[in-house]
């Protein structure tokens, strides 16, 4: 799979972002620099990289979540559309309009070109195109007869010329025959650099030939300098797009796809391997879903909703519960089990204006798996009466209860303190205190107010 590293990243993101019981500043901004840390170890420009999660940190700081979206959902939708964004526009394939559909592919020594041709050759074979390469590299002995073999291994008829003084005589001495196909690939020979020379060879050879498409071939390890590359080639001879190759073993395929996009060179294809089918079709938003694991857009947001669903109708319980007053133990071992499940407590807790001011220690509501096993040990060695209505433990009942439990003292009153808290909590938010609180956060309504979770 293309670009590993920047999908797992951003596949842990994405996760990260599910498992946050809210989604408030201080979680975006987390989350929007795991973003930007992904990004920047795929070579992607970093100027690029911060515009893009400003738009994304922008939208969910200030703008409303489309209707029909949580906000999780509405994260991971602004993500994938502005990576698809990044790497290009769609549709870009190569269309075989007319034939015979000529095809020259172009690049620097070693960029790919001559495997690239026989891929290509067995890309259109297989889609059932009469195809032929012909090799115009006059300058190493060696380039004509590695596309012969090429050809050979895959079945397609491969036009050489060992006699031939430049390129374009080898055109010129199979042009009848060659045109007698649908799709003519043309491989030509590299240099260390585009030089006058180079320019003035694929320039003869293009008018001969008069080629439909010249594809830049680019080795993806270039990164970011495949700006440049493109930008000289398209000078020269006038560039129509791009094959980008050796994806599969470079950590720079970001640096390189994007900055195609911002030259507008059409990334058409990618190289992903050395074998003759190890090439695919370059669709951004495909692409994209891939790289983060999903089928498309549609399937990811399900997979966001199955993930947190179970979590929120927890959540909508909890909200009910703040609304008329009524908290008890029992509830305060449900919720903590459900809100450790999706991240710290004190999300929930910094989106309430006052209650920084009343001085609870933000980690003293939140629980490790243990602490929340010894409360479930306690509480089982609780009568109801105690449960419901914690008032009324005395200190003997819960030096009973401790020993029952096989706890403390201390760690009975622990969890008798953290009810005391949240109970706090619930009475400052309850009835009228709760609608003041959502008209101070600007929140009109309920659901708006679930939304926010
Ligand atoms: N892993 C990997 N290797 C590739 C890919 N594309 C090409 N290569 C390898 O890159 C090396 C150079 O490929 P060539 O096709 O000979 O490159 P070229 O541009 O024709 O080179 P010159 O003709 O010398 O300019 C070869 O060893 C290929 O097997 C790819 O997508 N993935
Ligand atoms: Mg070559």
């Amino acid at each position: 799979m293309v670009l590993e590293n920047l999908g797992s990243s951003l596949k842990d993101t994405i996760q990260k972002a599910i498992r946050y019981a809210v989604l408030d500043k201080n979680q975006i901004n987390e989350i929007v620099k795991d973003i930007q840390r992904a990004l920047i170890s795929a070579d992607v420009d970093i100027k690029l990289v911060f515009e893009l999660t400003n738009r994304i940190k922008k939208k969910l700081l200030e703008e409303d979540v489309p209707k029909g979206l949580s906000k999780r959902e509405y994260l991971v939708k602004l993500l994938y559309t502005e990576l698809a964004n990044l790497l290009g526009d769609e549709g870009h394939k190569i269309k075989i309009e007319k034939k015979p559909f000529k095809i020259m592919l172009i690049g620097l020594y070693g960029s790919g070109k001559t495997t690239t041709c026989s891929k290509l050759a067995k890309f259109f074979t297989k889609r059932g195109y009469k195809v032929c390469m012909a090799g115009t590299d006059t300058w190493r002995p060696a380039a004509q007869e590695q596309i012969e073999q090429l050809g050979k291994a895959i079945k397609v008829d491969t036009f050489i010329d060992k006699t031939a003084k430049k390129p374009v005589d080898v055109i010129k001495k199979h042009k009848k025959a060659i045109e007698k196909y649908d799709v003519i690939i043309i491989d030509t020979a590299g240099r260390n650099a585009l030089d006058k020379q180079l320019e003035k060879e694929l320039k003869e050879v293009d008018k001969e030939i008069k080629s439909n498409e010249r594809i830049l071939v680019l080795s993806g390890d270039i990164g970011q300098n495949a700006k440049i590359q493109a930008e000289n080639f398209h000078k020269a001879v006038g560039v129509t797009g791009v094959i980008l190759t050796k994806m599969d073993t470079t950590a720079k395929g970001g640096g390189a796809l994007s900055a195609c996009a911002i030259t507008k060179t059409p990334v058409k294809f990618i190289g992903v391997g050395e074998k003759s089918e190890a090439l695919e079709e370059f669709e951004p938003k495909r692409f994209v879903s891939r790289m983060l694991g999903m089928g498309d857009m549609e399937t990811l947001l399900e997979k966001v909703k199955e993930a947190t669903e179970g979590d929120e109708k927890k959540l909508e319980e909890l909200g009910r519960k703040m609304l008329n007053g009524k908290f008890s133990l029992l509830d305060l071992n449900e919720q903590l089990k459900a809100m450790n499940k999706m991240g710290p407590l004190s999300g929930i807790m910094n989106l309430i204006p006052g209650i920084g001011g009343m001085k609870i220690p933000k980690d003293a509501l939140n629980m490790q798996e243990g602490e929340l096993k010894k409360f479930n040990y306690i509480m089982n060695s609780m009568t109801l009466e105690e449960l419901e209505e914690p008032d009324v433990l005395t200190k003997t009942r819960i030096e009973r209860i401790a020993k029952g439990s096989g706890t403390s003292v201390a760690e009975v009153r622990e969890l008798i303190k953290k009810y005391r808290q949240m109970k706090k909590v619930m009475k400052t938010m309850s009835g009228g205190n709760l609608k003041r609180m959502m008209k101070k956060m600007g929140i009109k309504n309920m659901k708006q107010f679930e939304n926010m979770m």
